[in-house]
């Protein structure tokens, strides 16, 4: 009525009226053909929407768009996201707003997530369920019976945007991952590898299957504790929850149990549960309170009695390598609020200057050295481990620690690029030994060191160097290592350890390690990103097996 009143309005009306009445006597006058063809012109619409609609609706899309929408924030990514799809990349999404996954973006990238998938593929051909694969024989290997490789690995086939290896992963944990078997384990390596890879995909995903696992794994763990001391036990029995020292010695390695308090802080903070935190923080605090040569560890302690094993050796290499690290990234992870992990160390790290930071001869290469067990007494040779230090000394200056931290990493990546470009397969050995008084070669390796597992060490410390600096020559130095894997270690059914990078033609060791996938192929396609922050060092501490895991505001 209010409409009628109007007399605008009526003329419109009356407009439309006739408009419509027009159309009716149009379609009236067309021949059945023409009607036909104007149906058959509908239904084709029809179904081309249909078709499009359901293309955009896989399932894995619409978890990510759930999850999504669950974030109000997202509008720019999910913009981000469209754009990736309409040039044809793999999309994985978007799960919440501290990350932005668009799969490969250039060809440096797409070759890496290729690597990836003929190793997946290898492994899923002759060891699905199995720790390991050995790609020569095409056999599996068992160390824990943990599905190690699946495990340790989804995490990148999750930031790669592969969704169908990633969903084939996450369903044999959902169905086959079990902890009751009767059975010991490493507790360290368990932790990172399992622990933090399970807490990493529920981080990512907010599936919650992933967190009941990593509840039950991590109640199982707690058993290393139950030392006189706190100090954790090396071993672990998952099924029948109770813990011991190695077979041969009384200790703990000092690494080892100061390298799962990332892991077992965010079960706490995941879970609502402290105990897990607690029992993993004490063992900081105490290894705090111990005497130590200018910030420096010893690498066993005695899990009864707490203390180090006096005169142990002191290094940067194996069993000493990721106390130092988890210094840094556990005072990151919680917000910079604890201050004695920061003292420790940079303490730390002005004991590596002063007692084994030194000069190869005649080149003056900076390398890190041992102290020797006993003596104590400087040995010049370098793990290959050593190699994550240049990417923690960046991450630390990124984060306010002096200029120098950064000189010295600088100084200490290019030694450690050496280690590889010094051999014709351009991959580096184990232990790489210094000259301090030589007149032709820096460094040499030992035919007994001159195996290589395809560690991650070197290529982390390219990607933290790339994502702080900027500077694409760690692009380009990553690349030329990566073409040492495709060259020499690359085999039918995926990639294999080496007996000696100095030979040509390198013996194949048979051994795919799980780390290969999850951390060295993980850093290098990161490396390769043109988006430097696709893991964003001010939002993420990865751990020591390249899991990222949340930075807390404490
Ligand atoms: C990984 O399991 C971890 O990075 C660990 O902290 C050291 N060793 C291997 C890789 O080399």
């Amino acid at each position: 009525i209010e409409t009628w009143r109007s007399s605008d309005n009526k003329d419109q009306y009356l407009e439309q009226s006739t408009s419509h009445r027009k159309i009716i006597r149009r379609w009236n006058q067309l021949s059945r053909l023409q009607r036909s063809l104007v149906y058959a012109f509908v239904i084709i619409l029809v179904i081309l929407l249909v078709i499009l609609l359901t293309s955009k609706a896989t399932p894995t899309n619409i978890k990510v768009e759930l999850n999504s929408l669950k974030n109000s924030s997202l509008v720019n990514d999910h913009q981000a996201a469209d754009s990736a799809q309409t040039r044809g990349r793999p999309l994985v999404g978007i799960i919440n707003s501290m990350l932005c996954l668009k799969g490969p973006g250039n060809a440096r990238q797409f070759a890496v997530v290729e690597s990836f998938k003929h190793a997946w593929r290898g492994y899923k051909d002759h060891a699905w369920g199995h720790d390991n694969l050995k790609p020569v024989s095409g056999m599996s290997f068992d160390w824990f019976s943990l599905g190690l490789t699946i495990v340790d690995s989804l995490d990148t086939a999750y930031i790669m945007g592969l969704n169908e290896e990633f969903e084939e992963g996450k369903e044999w944990i959902k169905n086959e991952l079990i902890f009751t078997k009767n059975k010991d384990v490493n507790f360290f390596e368990v932790t990172i590898r399992v622990l933090g890879a399970l807490l990493t995909n529920f981080h990512f995903t907010e599936d919650v299957m992933f967190l009941d696992k990593a509840k039950d794994l991590g109640e199982r763990l707690m058993a290393a504790f139950s030392s006189p001391s706190g100090i954790p036990y090396s071993d672990v029995n998952l099924g029948a929850r109770t813990a011991h020292a190695p077979e041969w010695s009384h200790y703990s390695t000092t690494a080892e149990v100061t390298t799962v308090q990332l892991e077992f802080r965010e079960l706490s903070r995941a879970t609502n549960n402290p105990m897990f935190e607690e029992a993993a923080s004490s063992v900081s605090e105490k290894i705090h309170q111990l005497p130590k040569k200018h910030g420096l560890v010893p690498i066993f302690i005695n899990p009864n009695t707490g203390h180090f094993l006096p005169h142990a050796t002191i290094t940067l290499g194996a069993r000493g390598d990721s106390y130092y690290e988890y210094l840094l990234k556990q005072w990151l992870q919680t917000g910079k609020t604890i201050n004695y992990l920061l003292d420790d160390y940079v303490t730390a790290v002005e004991g590596v200057r002063e007692f084994l930071a030194k000069r190869s001869s005649p080149n003056k290469r900076l390398f890190i050295g041992e102290l020797t067990s006993g003596s104590e007494s400087f040995n010049p040779k370098m793990d290959h481990l050593t190699c994550f230090l240049p990417g923690t000394l960046a991450l630390g200056h990124a984060n306010g620690l002096p200029d120098w931290h950064m000189t010295m990493a600088e100084e200490l990546l290019y030694t450690c690029y050496l280690t590889y470009a010094a051999h014709p397969t351009f991959l580096a050995p184990e232990i790489t030994h210094f000259n301090m008084a030589s007149t032709t070669d820096d460094m040499y390796t030992k035919t007994a060191d001159a195996h290589s597992l395809l560690r991650p060490e070197f290529v982390e410390s390219l990607w933290y160097m790339y994502q702080i600096t900027g500077n694409t020559t760690y692009q380009d130095w990553g690349w030329q290592i990566y073409q040492g894997f495709e060259k020499y270690a690359k085999v039918p059914n995926g990639y294999t350890s080496l007996a000696n990078v100095k030979a040509e033609k390198p013996i194949l060791r048979d051994m795919l390690e799980s780390f290969f996938l999850s951390e060295t192929l993980k850093y290098l396609y990161l490396l390769f990103s043109d988006d430097r922050f696709v893991i964003d060092l001010s939002k993420y501490v990865m751990n020591s097996e390249a899991h990222p895991l949340p930075i807390h505001k404490n």
